[in-house]
């Protein structure tokens, strides 16, 4: 059984089904560009830390697809998903990933660190809730640049016991920058259940800053696109900051690295029956916006984009070892 997801809320909210065809191929691009990353991991071709997004397709695709050309995004180190959604090059961002020169930053930045500065995607930041303060200076300069133009900061839900999420909310809401906060409540920080972490629910420490803030389904990328559309004309209408907590969950481990002692299968199966590529499906065939052929040649172009870059990645070379000290900040001395 899948969910029922819900239906937009009025004609100029209703992606039609263009649009919706265009979420569920970056939907599925999502999923098998993970699949692959992970495979590509075993195989020894992408080293160092991994964090894959799986399952939390829906708010990757709804809250990107919601921005402006102009819009920045920061966002954490489970950031792939978060890339690709905003139209960042599949097959650079997979060369990055082998650690490969033609990658977005050649090979120095790796898994955590997407970078692509002309599609306004200003970075994953790897230490929790780094980013918070730096989505506010994004906010801050917009406005005092009389831009209009917002930032999309999207974070875990590891990130709310930080001192940098208040402070960044406190200051977001005091100088009224347009910013959303997007935190994607996967119900686990690592191995930490949220709900053994956290004394109360988390749009309730957003309100006390003084924004709106909202708990909604993560798992329906119709209602992720809705809201955050809604959060776009209220930052861009000047009201300040708006806050989104999107429900959602994680269907592999933390990292590559984690056994996953924590949680029963059960529970990870009894969540992709409610599986958001599926909903999606599910409610475009019954409105005869899609057929079975239409899904198989979804699934045929996304599994050439993930195969044609892995051959991209493959193909481009190592960084060369005289570029080892290139980009430091200070000159490497012998002693
Ligand atoms: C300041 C800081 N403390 C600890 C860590 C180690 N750490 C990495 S990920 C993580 C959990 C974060 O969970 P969450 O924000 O819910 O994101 P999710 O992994 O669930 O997407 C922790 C504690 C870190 N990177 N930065
Ligand atoms: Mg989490």
């Amino acid at each position: 059984m899948t969910q029922q997801i819900s239906l937009p809320g009025s004609a100029m909210d209703d992606p039609g089904s263009e649009q919706l065809g265009l979420f569920l191929y970056q939907m599925q691009l999502l999923r098998r560009f993970e699949e692959k990353t992970g495979e590509m991991y075993t195989k020894g071709k992408i080293r160092g830390f991994l964090h894959l997004y799986t399952g939390q397709e829906a708010c990757a695709v709804g809250a990107l697809n919601a921005l402006r050309e102009q819009d920045q995004i920061v966002t954490h180190y489970r950031d792939h998903g978060h890339a690709l959604a905003r139209g960042v090059d599949a097959n650079r961002i997979m060369a990055e990933l082998f650690g490969r020169v033609d990658g977005l930053s050649g090979g120095r930045g790796g898994s955590m660190h997407l970078y692509d500065v002309s599609k306004g995607f200003l970075g994953g930041y790897a230490i929790v809730a780094a980013h918070l303060p730096l989505a506010v200076g994004l906010g801050l300069a917009a406005r005092m640049q009389k831009e209009d133009r917002l930032a999309l900061c999207i974070f875990g839900d590891g990130s709310v016991g930080e001192g940098e999420f208040h402070e960044a909310l406190n200051l977001a809401a005091l100088w009224d920058t347009p910013v959303i906060f997007f935190c994607e409540n996967n119900l686990y920080g690592m191995g930490v259940r949220f709900a053994e972490s956290l004394s109360t629910q988390i749009p309730k420490l957003a309100a006390a800053y003084n924004m709106p803030a909202v708990s909604i389904n993560g798992m329906d990328v119709l209602e992720v696109y809705r809201e955050t559309r809604k959060a776009v004309e209220h930052c861009s209408a000047g009201n300040g900051p708006y806050f989104i907590e999107a429900m959602t969950y994680r269907y592999r481990g933390h990292s590559m690295a984690d056994p996953e002692l924590y949680r029963l299968k059960d529970e990870i199966e009894q969540y992709r029956k409610r599986d958001a590529i599926e909903a999606l499906k599910q409610h475009m065939m019954e409105r005869g916006m899609l057929d079975q052929a239409g899904w198989e040649d979804v699934v045929r172009r996304v599994d050439k984009a993930v195969d044609d870059a892995v051959a991209f990645a493959d193909a481009s070379p190592e960084p060369g070892l005289d570029t080892l000290y290139g980009n430091l900040m200070a000159e490497p001395t012998d002693d």
